[in-house]
């Protein structure tokens, strides 16, 4: 029996099959409200698998809530980690923590992160959320415990659309090999993932015979029916000889019947009159105390909220976007820019598209929506990112154009080797995505928020790397990357809305940065600024330059407003959007011509600064010169859960940061 006491080895509590069905549709209500209270998560894949997590937590699994580091607790590892508020209601309900504090899910400086994080809470066993890595943790904490001669199981969650991660299949192989019978692999079957039904995207059935030719033990049930949950779980502890896997059919949103069976609901958070519907009819209305819990999530977010005002630049007045009654600024997602452009190149016959089961956010679906003709050329491949990659090798070998992209921390470097050894050795011709990159995924967390992909495909001979730092920029360099440029190509965007500061005339020659100069405050921010090509430009003597990429770069322009509105500095704002090959004549000049350098990147500080810096210390045209720099980036650590522009206050890549750094380095000038 599970929670036990692990001084005592007693059962701590014993409960019965409906005492369970009772707790996982509990359960369900509390991960709702939590997501509600969130504003974004997983509802699908959240619901189908409760009844497997209240049978694991509260009868099925050895662990002792007093003690999460009792060495012979089971290990539950949850490798689909974005149902990561099922595994904190399975540890609350189980006694690790509050039940009532999980409702702060997805928010700055809650321990119920976006997808788990074991240094933030205790009872999680690892850190998960890139796809298909769990079971070959287990495989390790297998293998550990049999060094150790402990008896202790290992659980690994995972979802059905899960199983197209190639590493699960050398973890399958690993585990049949050692006939590691501490395994019990879990399959949340609900035969949906996000681009669709799990059979059209990439089959992965039959799973049975998979895993049974592979050495395991195969047992497939009704996930969602809590007598044969319990039974078969408590079987699969009892098997000897090989590893288990439980394949459970489940029913992706169960219990509420307008989220079942609903890709839509994937990755979805429902609206408060979609919560009361939900909560009535999973009969849970009366049973949790709603308005307290959603006022406990908004006073967390008050006090986050505080805090961290508290630790930004303070100035004479507020600067940020779209606060005044001046200096208005639109804004649209970059990642848009994207989609449109393969909507417009797309016609081209040897542009093909490969999908890894994010297509929608990502937009790369635009390229074949409401255009029948091209869905020959849409090739989904599903979640299998180093595959994917290297077909794409294999496509552009032939001749054809190839366009993938994901999440950057999927789409260029999990497939980092694939990248490197397939497409840019042999110089190919592919066009990678790196989506939702920087900090602009907010709530998803550190896992997915990639911070440190410019430093290798910057990195890889060959390749071409272009940040856009708008909408309109992502939708020119898409277009020219895609069709007149030959080679290994990277182009980085966020997810989130940022500012439009460029405009259909606004110059864009991939290689060649542009000089951006606040010419005077008016009602639009875009208008107030001038944009030329910075071969273009002739010296004005500002005081300092401020060089950044993507969206840094209205940060810095808006940095410009604060240092001309504060101290009536002149700045000098260099877009670099073409990363590689970098513009150093535009460098060199801003440091020869202003003597002083920022630099601005979302990302950790050096995949700008480095090569910038670089330009400065060994360019001859500057030898002898003076020339102050200083750099604002993510400071050598991993992102955090919170809302998009929350994080750029809390990694400190804000304007105001940026001027706040500026004012001191023009401090130092002038003391000179
Ligand atoms: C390596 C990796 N690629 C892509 C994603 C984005 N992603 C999150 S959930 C998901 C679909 C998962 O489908 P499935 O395993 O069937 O889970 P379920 O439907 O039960 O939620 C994807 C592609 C990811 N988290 N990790």
């Amino acid at each position: 029996m599970a929670l036990r006491d692990s001084a005592t080895g007693k059962t701590i509590r014993e409960y019965s099959i409906d005492e369970l069905k009772d707790a996982a549709t509990l359960m369900r209500g509390y991960d709702l409200l939590a997501l509600h209270a969130a504003g974004s998560g997983h509802a699908g894949g959240t619901l189908s698998v409760m009844d497997l997590t209240a049978a694991l937590y509260l009868r099925v699994a050895h662990h002792d809530p007093k003690n999460p580091n009792w060495p012979d607790r089971d290990r539950i590892i949850w490798s689909a980690g974005h149902k990561a508020p099922s595994l904190y209601l399975g540890l609350a309900f189980a006694g690790f923590c509050p039940i009532d504090d999980v409702v702060t899910l997805r928010k700055l400086g809650s321990p119920f992160q976006g997808h788990p994080h074991c240094l933030k809470l205790p009872g999680v066993e690892v850190s998960t959320g890139s796809l298909g890595q769990g079971l070959s943790i287990a495989v390790g904490m297998a293998l550990a415990a049999r060094l150790d001669d402990r008896s202790h199981k290992i659980f690994c969650i995972m979802g059905d659309g899960e199983q197209q991660e190639g590493q699960v299949w050398e973890a399958a192989m690993e585990a049949g090999h050692f006939h590691l019978d501490n395994i019990v692999g879990i399959i949340d079957c609900n035969r949906l993932q996000i681009d669709g039904w799990v059979r059209d995207v990439m089959q992965v059935e039959p799973l049975a015979e998979k895993y049974s030719s592979f050495g395991w033990n195969v047992l497939r049930i009704d996930g969602n029916d809590m007598a044969q949950v319990v039974d078969t779980l408590e079987k699969a502890r009892k098997l000897t000889g090989k590893p288990v896997v439980i394949l459970a059919d489940t029913i992706k949103g169960k219990g509420v019947s307008f989220m079942e069976d609903q890709a839509g609901w994937h990755g979805k958070a429902p609206n408060r009159a979609e919560l009361d519907a939900a909560l009535k009819e999973l009969g849970v209305s009366e049973r949790i105390p709603v308005e307290a819990l959603l006022k406990k999530a908004l006073n967390f977010q008050a006090e986050a909220t505080r805090k961290l005002d508290a630790k930004m630049p303070h100035f004479s007045r507020d600067y940020w976007w779209n606060t005044g009654s001046s200096m208005k600024v639109l804004m649209e997602p970059n990642r848009k820019g994207f989609g449109r452009a393969l909507a417009e190149c797309g016609g081209d016959e040897r542009v093909v598209c490969l999908g890894l089961d994010i297509s929608g956010s990502v937009t790369i679906s635009d390229f074949y929506a409401g255009k029948p003709e091209r869905a020959r050329r849409w090739i989904s491949l599903g979640i299998a990112e180093q595959s994917a990659t290297a077909a794409a090798a294999g496509m552009a070998r032939e001749g054809k154009l190839p366009v993938l992209g994901s999440y950057a921390t999927f789409s260029a470097a999990r497939n980092l080797d694939q990248i490197r050894t397939s497409i840019c050795y042999g110089n190919f011709n592919v066009l990678i995505a790196g989506a939702h990159a920087g900090v602009s995924v907010g709530p998803d967390g550190a896992t997915h928020q990639a911070l440190e992909d410019l430093f290798a495909m910057q990195g890889l001979p060959n390749m071409a790397v272009v940040v856009p730092c708008d909408i309109v920029e992502a939708r020119k360099a898409t277009r020219h990357l895609l069709l007149d440029h030959i080679g290994p190509k990277y182009i980085r965007f966020a997810r989130e809305a940022t500012p439009i500061v460029t405009n259909e005339h606004t110059p864009f020659v991939f290689g060649k940065a542009n000089v951006i100069r606040l010419r005077a405050d008016g009602d639009n921010f875009a208008d107030a600024f001038e944009t030329r090509l910075a071969s273009d430009y002739a010296n004005e003597s500002e005081d300092l330059s401020i060089i950044a990429i993507g969206p840094m770069v209205p940060e810095a322009m808006r940095a410009a407003w604060i240092l001309k509105c504060e101290y009536g500095y002149e700045s000098r704002i260099v877009n670099m959007h073409t990363l590689k090959p970098i513009d150093e004549q535009a460098v060199i000049r801003a440091a020869r011509e202003t003597g002083v350098v920022v630099t601005a990147e979302e990302h950790q500080i050096g995949a700008l600064a480095g090569p910038v810096s670089r330009i400065i210390t060994s360019s001859q045209a500057l030898y002898g010169a003076h020339c102050i720099t200083g750099a604002i980036g993510v400071n050598d650590r991993f992102g955090d859960t919170g809302a998009p522009w929350e994080l750029v206050k809390e990694l400190e890549v804000s304007a105001e940061h940026i001027a706040q750094k500026a004012a001191q380095l023009m401090a130092v000038k002038k003391g000179h």
